[in-house]
């Protein structure tokens, strides 16, 4: 019996299920003989790569999961997700075409989208961390970025559009993990923290500093309230697929209209990680976010000058007053993702995976206190030499 329409209702696939499904779609050739296997490693969803053992032909097929898979059934976690991530690829696909995979086809019930594998690319965050380096990973995620971030702010869009999408990215329960887990819970001493008791006196001293949760206060506030654009909502560099030429943003389930500089924060924040780590990358770490911020910038200010919507876009001092906004609330935004994958529930394998206790304590440290000084101090950060010289 036929998958699709045999289930009315959500049911987890296995891999047996996701061939068959692959096989129901009509994706393959008649005579394909398929293999599949689940190889998702991220928190939330199953991932299933489907491959044709003739031609060696794959798509993934990614499914939902009612749950957080880091944390088990307990965490219960909406399917919609899936939606709003096949959604926003597709949005995010027709706005940077050259760094996004095509979706072949969703299904809201089953809560799973049919895709393009990249798997002859490797997760950033891996690649990074096994000593690969992706010259131009900097550069395509600002162009991406300067793309997504303008076509889809009132600058690029109609304003009747605009209101719509916002309504249609309404996406409260991915948003609320984000609210907690970065800029509530590592501000305070409760359950879902997670670090080594080295850090202990370190995490007291952030926990009494009442300014720094004023600021996290206000970084929260402005993701609470300011629907600047679409957002990936999640691009860390686990959300990356890259080689030394391409480059491919994934995974936008957490999908919102926010302000710009929390994406343009992941980004920082994630490069930053690998700056600590593993210092004999600092230059080359240094460079991609340097090109990245550039090339932002310059996409950025091409696409103002040549396609907005908002009759004050020629007012002097108007693309200079956002861009500077935008900087700085990424320096905060980036501040508060280096401490909550510190010391919060969901951390990042390029400080856990410091085999050396005393390195990796050391390297935690650094990068509360770099943490720190970019949630303090970014109000009095102007230009990019100053973010660098933290590193
Ligand atoms: C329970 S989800 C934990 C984290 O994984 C996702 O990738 C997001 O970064 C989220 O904060
Ligand atoms: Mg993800």
């Amino acid at each position: 019996m036929p998958l699709l329409t045999q289930h009315i209702t959500y049911k987890a696939l296995n891999e047996k299920e996701a061939a068959e499904l692959a096989v129901e779609l009509n994706i393959f050739q008649p005579n394909a003989e398929l293999s599949c296997t689940e190889i998702g490693d991220g928190n939330l969803n199953l991932v299933f790569r489907i491959t044709n053992q003739i031609d060696n032909k794959s798509i993934i097929i990614k499914q939902a999961l009612p749950y957080a898979k880091v944390v088990g059934e307990s965490w219960p976690l909406t399917l919609k997700r899936a939606t709003i991530e096949a959604e926003a690829l597709k949005i995010f696909k027709n706005l940077s075409p050259d760094f996004v995979p095509e979706v072949y086809y969703t299904d809201e019930t089953l809560a799973i989208t049919v895709m393009e594998d990249l798997s002859h690319l490797t997760i950033a965050r891996n690649g990074l961390i096994s000593g690969e380096e992706y010259p131009l990973i900097g550069k395509h995620l600002g162009e991406y970025l300067a793309n997504t971030i303008f076509y889809t702010s009132d600058y690029g869009l109609d304003q009747g559009k605009k209101k719509g999408l916002v309504r249609d990215f309404h996406n409260p329960e991915l948003c609320k993990i984000t609210e907690d887990l970065i800029f509530t819970d590592p501000f305070y001493d409760v359950e879902n923290n997670n670090f080594e008791c080295e850090l202990k006196d370190t995490v007291d001293n952030l926990w009494k500093n009442e300014e720094l949760k004023l600021e996290a206060a206000l970084l929260k506030k402005s993701f609470l309230t300011e629907t600047e654009s679409l957002l990936h909502g999640d691009l860390h560099t686990g959300s990356v697929f890259a080689s030394k030429t391409e480059t491919k943003v994934i995974d936008p389930e957490f999908a919102f209209y926010g302000p710009v500089g929390f994406d343009i924060g992941q980004v920082i924040a994630n490069f930053t990680f690998q700056a600590i780590s593993n210092p004999n990358k600092k230059a080359y770490i240094a460079e991609q976010i340097e090109s990245f911020w550039n090339e932002f910038q310059v996409n950025y200010t091409n696409h103002w000058n040549n396609h907005n919507k908002e009759p004050h876009s020629h007012v002097k001092g108007y693309l200079t007053f956002l861009l500077k906004k935008y900087f700085q609330d990424a320096i905060g935004f980036a501040g508060c993702e280096l401490i909550r994958r510190t010391i919060g529930l969901s951390h990042v394998a390029d400080l856990d995976k410091i085999r050396d206790d005393k390195s990796r304590i050391h390297a935690k440290k650094a990068t509360l206190e770099i943490g720190e000084k970019f949630i303090l101090q970014r109000k009095q950060m102007h230009d990019l030499q100053e973010l660098i010289s933290y590193l």
